[in-house]
Formats: C-alpha cells, sequence, structure tokens
C-alpha cells in the first residue's frame, strides 16, 4: 500500500466512522454516502485531494490488509468502527460459538469486572480467531492479552451480534459471565 492509500483510507475512515459532518456529508442509516459526494467532500477538506477520483477509492480498498470499506452502486460505507451520533443499523446475525477479543491488560483487568463495552465506537469489536484478535491487540500493547466470547452463549442470552467482514464482528456489551480470560490473567 503506497503512503498516499494509506493516507486516503485514514482521511475515509475519518469521514465515513467518525467525522462525516465535518465534510459536510450525511450517512443514510447503514453508513452508505455517494462516491462522488465523498469525492467532492474530500477535495474541499485538504488540497491533497482535489484530484481524487473513484480510481483511487478502488485502489485503497484492493491494497488494504482487511476490508474496512464497501464500495456498491455509486456508493462507499464503512463496514465497522463507526463512532457517529446516530447507530449505523447493521441486520443481526448469529455468531459462531467462539469469538475473540484483543486488549491490554489494564483494560483485560476492567473487562473482567465490568464486561466488553463500545467504549467510543457503536458496537464492541471481536475477532473470529486468536491471531486477528491478537493483530487488533498489538495496535496498543506489545503484550496482547486474548479474552474469549462465548459468542453463541451470549447470543442465546440476548446479546445481538452483526457481521463486519471475514475478520470482524459486532456486538453489543457482553457481560463478564459470557467471558473467558487466560489462566495467568485471571489469578
Ligand atoms: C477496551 C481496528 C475498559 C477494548 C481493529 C479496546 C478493530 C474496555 C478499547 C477495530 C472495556 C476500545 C476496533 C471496558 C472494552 N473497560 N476498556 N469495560 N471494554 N474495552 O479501538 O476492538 O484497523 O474502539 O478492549 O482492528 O481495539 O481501524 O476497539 O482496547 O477491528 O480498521 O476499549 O478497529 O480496525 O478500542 O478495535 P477500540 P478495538 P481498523
Amino acid at each position: 500500500m503506497t503512503d498516499r492509500l494509506l493516507r486516503l483510507s485514514r482521511q475515509v475512515a475519518h469521514a465515513l466512522r467518525h467525522r462525516p459532518e465535518d465534510y459536510g456529508l450525511a450517512l443514510d442509516g447503514e453508513g452508505w454516502v455517494g462516491i462522488e459526494e465523498l469525492l467532492a467532500a474530500l477535495a474541499r477538506s485538504k488540497a491533497v485531494w482535489a484530484n481524487a477520483r473513484v480510481e483511487d477509492l478502488h485502489a485503497m480498498i484492493a491494497a488494504a490488509d482487511k476490508q474496512r470499506f464497501e464500495i456498491a452502486e455509486g456508493r462507499i460505507r464503512a463496514l465497522y468502527g463507526h463512532s457517529t451520533a446516530e447507530t449505523i443499523e447493521k441486520p443481526p446475525a448469529v455468531p459462531p460459538k467462539w469469538l475473540y477479543h484483543g486488549t491490554t491488560a489494564s483494560a483485560a483487568a476492567r473487562i473482567r469486572a465490568e464486561g466488553l463495552r463500545p467504549m467510543d465506537r457503536q458496537y464492541v469489536h471481536l475477532s473470529p480467531d486468536r491471531e486477528t484478535a491478537k493483530t487488533v491487540a498489538l495496535r496498543r500493547t506489545a503484550s496482547p492479552v486474548i479474552v474469549t466470547v462465548r459468542a453463541a452463549e451470549a447470543h442465546a442470552a440476548g446479546v445481538t451480534f452483526h457481521y463486519g467482514n471475514d475478520q470482524v464482528w459486532l456486538s453489543g456489551s457482553i457481560a463478564p459471565t459470557h467471558l473467558a480470560f487466560p489462566t495467568d490473567e485471571s489469578g
């Protein structure tokens, strides 16, 4: 991924996940916005994007290590990560039996006590396997703690889950009773 595409990805994530209003954009209920609208908004926001084209958005998606955005029918949306005031609607989905959440030791201590919470985002973000969870945690710490989520059990108890992409599941808050911690962390 070139520096320019990485910067584009960060800017688009900022616009489509967090601050669409700063760009004069309004997401629809599922997070979509017109591609031409987004390109015009980017061009207004920074001179460096004045000549950005739809081809750049396709190249950004193709070069990424994970699927953060989706393009369809002349529109684009972020698949997860939102922190906008209006909750992005995601269809409910039946999760696999287990999901994983990679985090820091200090957050894990809080999570043991109060469960997983969305914090600044609209949903809790979960990984389908330990390796992915570890990668998520490595953004924040060199010593990841992997929390195991008994997802099917939580789902049966009423927690709503949503599919983000093949590496990301989303959910509401999950109580500690549905979580398991590494023995060296749990004491
Ligand atoms: C923690 C990236 C204290 C949680 C990643 C995490 C992911 C608690 C932090 C996606 C807590 C929130 C999301 C509680 C949760 N007390 N801390 N009760 N419950 N936390 O960034 O999952 O590259 O919002 O453990 O790969 O780290 O941007 O969530 O450390 O898919 O596409 O609060 O963002 O994707 O942090 O990451 P985040 P996350 P992108």
